[in-house]
C-alpha cells in the first residue's frame, strides 16, 4: 500500500488536524504529531522524530506550522 497522497488530500488533512486546538489555520506540535501518527506513520520510519520534523517545518520559529510551512512536507510526500 502506497503512502502517497495528493496535494488535495493533504490540504484536507491539514485543515482537519489544524482545527483541533488553538489557531484553526496552524498546526501545533501536538496536532502535527497526531496528523503524522494517524495519516502518515511511514514518515517516522528511520531516524526522524516528530521534534525533528516540527523544527524543520516551522521555518519562522513561532511554534506552529502554517499551511505554507506545511508545503515542505507536501513536496516530500508527493515525490
Ligand atoms: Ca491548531
Ligand atoms: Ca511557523
Amino acid at each position: 500500500m502506497s503512502c502517497k497522497k495528493s496535494p488535495e488530500e493533504l490540504k484536507s488533512i491539514f485543515e482537519k488536524y489544524a482545527a483541533k486546538e488553538g489557531d484553526p489555520d496552524q498546526l501545533s506540535k501536538d496536532e502535527l504529531k497526531l496528523l503524522i501518527q494517524t495519516e502518515l506513520p511511514t514518515l517516522l520510519k528511520g531516524p526522524s522524530t516528530i521534534d525533528d520534523l516540527f523544527n524543520e517545518l516551522d521555518k519562522n520559529g513561532d511554534g506552529e506550522v502554517s499551511f505554507e510551512e506545511f508545503q515542505v512536507l507536501v513536496k516530500k510526500i508527493s515525490q
